[in-house]
């Protein structure tokens, strides 16, 4: 049978207020979320990444490799710092200095060996046509990962060292997996901070027809 009912897909219809509840109470978790680059290095419950792995769409466009090794931490962080260095002295142009300046970022990236765990989302590369779907769809597998993160009281941050192939010798992976985003997961310092940024009201991002 290519076809059934799907013991774990959702049938139950549920009423308009109990969604309307639900829906609330993810948009009031999510909108706390926010990129954090002060890990403390307290560990976390591996159970918590397994679960927010898992909850991600089984696909065959992507590759997850998960790195709580410090020496594997350090080479990554070295090996990134070298990217950043030459990003940050050499190749940064006026309009990236002015998008950065209100993160604080510099070329040092002491995440990768803070965080407890760091996460590495491959996109497999395709044929040429698929290339671009199945970064996309990794992208939307990466996001539902995030957001099972964040609701298991973990924090991360999407950092995306350029370019960061570096990060597939690192990890021996084949030459047809593309790194993504490295994904340091944890618990916060104690006096993290975060940039005091705000997300854009909802009608200057949306048009509805
Ligand atoms: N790769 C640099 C620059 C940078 C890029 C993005 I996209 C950010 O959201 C923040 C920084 C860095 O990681 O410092």
């Amino acid at each position: 049978m290519l076809f059934g009912i799907g013991q774990d897909r959702e049938t139950e219809r549920i009423p308009v207020q109990e969604l309307t509840r639900l829906s609330s109470s993810y948009y009031e978790r999510m909108k706390k979320r926010r990129n954090i680059r002060d890990f403390s290095s307290e560990p976390v419950p591996a159970e918590l990444i397994e679960k927010a792995i898992s909850a991600i769409p089984t696909s065959s466009h992507y590759h997850f490799e998960w790195v709580s090794d410090d020496h594997r931490k350090q080479e990554i962080r070295n090996r990134a710092e070298a990217e950043e260095k030459k990003f940050y002295e050499e190749r940064i142009t006026e309009e990236w200095k002015d998008v950065l300046k209100p993160l604080g970022t510099n070329w040092q990236k002491e995440h990768i060996t803070d965080a407890p765990h760091i996460i590495v989302p491959f996109k497999k590369r395709g044929s040429e046509n698929d290339d671009i779907s199945s970064f996309i769809l990794t992208g939307i597998e990466v996001g539902v990962f995030l957001s099972a993160i964040h609701h298991g009281g973990l924090c991360s941050l999407t950092h995306t060292p350029s370019p960061m192939t570096f990060i597939r010798d690192c990890l021996e992976r084949p030459k047809q997996e593309m790194p993504i985003v490295l994904l340091p997961i944890g618990y916060p310092k104690e006096d993290c901070v975060v940039p005091n940024i705000h997300k854009k009201p909802i009608n200057e991002i949306l048009v509805i027809l």
